[in-house]
């Protein structure tokens, strides 16, 4: 396949929409059942996704930002990665941490609103999920110079989306990250928007991934809709950093087919056509055709995956609103080591009528 390293700005693409493989050669080395996981993960995230969007509208999550029409893009990228590399996610990466290993139920604590949210368990690579946009960037540029000073063979991956790229955290990370060949993937997944503001608006370069050339590092373009050819460019985007060769900037072109959160009303900047069009190109059916051409697939295999997710997904719900609530003061309790005078009185008030409360 051509495109899939080096300085190419043309699609790297193995799977056709219609599932069909273009080149046997083009694909991965993954055994039919790593590829059936990749697929279970894929569906787990979309019934997750769905769930989640409920339990907003329900009150039982705060707001949450839909992954759905990017779990090629995710499940894909992280999937080529070592269970030691570290994952830095913006806000709508739940599949790519889900399978690095945070589980689902800390994740639904997270838009619960609940500070064990962000304390992912030990030896899951995943840092908490990022708000602000690209200030994970820097961060995970930081990691990998660590790594990289300490001899440490550990990769991290940073998950952005194209409107990061505006930002000046992204130019300042990509930057300092081949400068200094810091073993690190800047993952940037292009879903077209930056909530209401289109690709077209943020950037006037043709592609993301042609940004890589200024910086000195390579940039690669893949069809974010593909998963195996996501696994393969992310894979070998990892070879390389852990070689000694330094960053990649990987852009998965992909559509986010849902609200850029529950809060967001989609239909106000963009066409149901448009929408459609990009349905069409669900990653899920394109994975699941070439599975079925393989012989891989069937719908009774289909019917047991889902019934596996749904309960799967249920039993995190049920995990998540068991646990025990917060208590109020915590509010104060997780930014500083030592609370500064004005926020401790505010504590102590909060204390003092609490108790008067009881
Ligand atoms: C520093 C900063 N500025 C503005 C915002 C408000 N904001 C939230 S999401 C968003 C759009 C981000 O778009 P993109 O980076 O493409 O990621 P996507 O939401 O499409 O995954 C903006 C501007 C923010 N969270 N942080």
């Amino acid at each position: 396949m051509p495109n899939v390293t080096g300085t190419s700005y043309a699609m790297a693409r193995i799977l056709s929409p219609d599932g069909t493989c273009e080149r046997e050669a083009d694909l991965p080395d993954l055994s039919p059942e790593q590829m059936l996981a990749m697929y279970e993960w894929m569906l787990l995230m979309r019934t997750f996704d769905n769930r989640c969007i409920t339990l907003q509208r329900q009150g039982r999550i705060g707001t949450y930002p839909p992954l759905q029409g990017q779990e090629a893009a995710q499940v894909g990228s992280a999937f080529a990665l070592e269970k030691d590399d570290w994952i830095f996610p913006s806000y709508r990466d739940g599949a790519a941490t889900a399978v690095h290993g945070q589980p689902l139920d800390q994740a639904l604590l997270y838009w619960m609103g609940r500070e064990e949210g962000t304390a992912v368990p030990p030896g899951v690579n995943v840092f908490p999920n990022c708000i602000p946009i690209a200030t994970q960037i820097p961060h995970a540029v930081g990691a990998a110079w660590a790594a990289k000073l300490r001899q440490d063979p550990v990769v991290t991956i940073v998950y952005f989306g194209d409107g990061a790229t505006s930002e000046g955290d992204f130019h300042e990370g990509a930057n300092f990250a081949a400068t200094f060949q810091a073993p690190c993937i800047l993952f940037c997944q292009n879903n077209q928007y930056a909530i209401s503001m289109p690709v077209s608006r943020q950037t006037s370069t043709e592609t993301i991934a042609q940004k890589a050339a200024a910086y000195g590092m390579p940039g690669v373009r893949v069809d974010g809709n593909d998963v195996l050819a996501v696994y393969q460019v992310t894979k070998e985007a990892a070879r390389r950093a852990r070689a000694g060769e330094g960053p990649t900037l990987i852009e998965a072109v992909t559509y986010r087919l849902g609200a850029h959160t529950t809060v967001d009303d989609p239909s106000r900047y963009r066409s149901e056509d448009e929408v459609a069009s990009w349905a069409e190109h669900d990653p899920i059916v394109r994975f699941r055709r070439f599975l079925e051409r393989q012989g891989h697939w069937s719908p009774a295999l289909e019917e047991e995956l889902q019934e596996k997710t749904r309960r799967q997904v249920a039993e995190a719900i049920q995990k998540a609103e068991a646990a025990p609530p917060p208590r109020p003061e915590e509010i104060f309790d997780y930014v500083y080591a030592e609370l500064p005078p004005h926020l401790a009185e505010q504590k102590n008030s909060l204390l003092a009528s609490l108790k008067e409360d009881d």
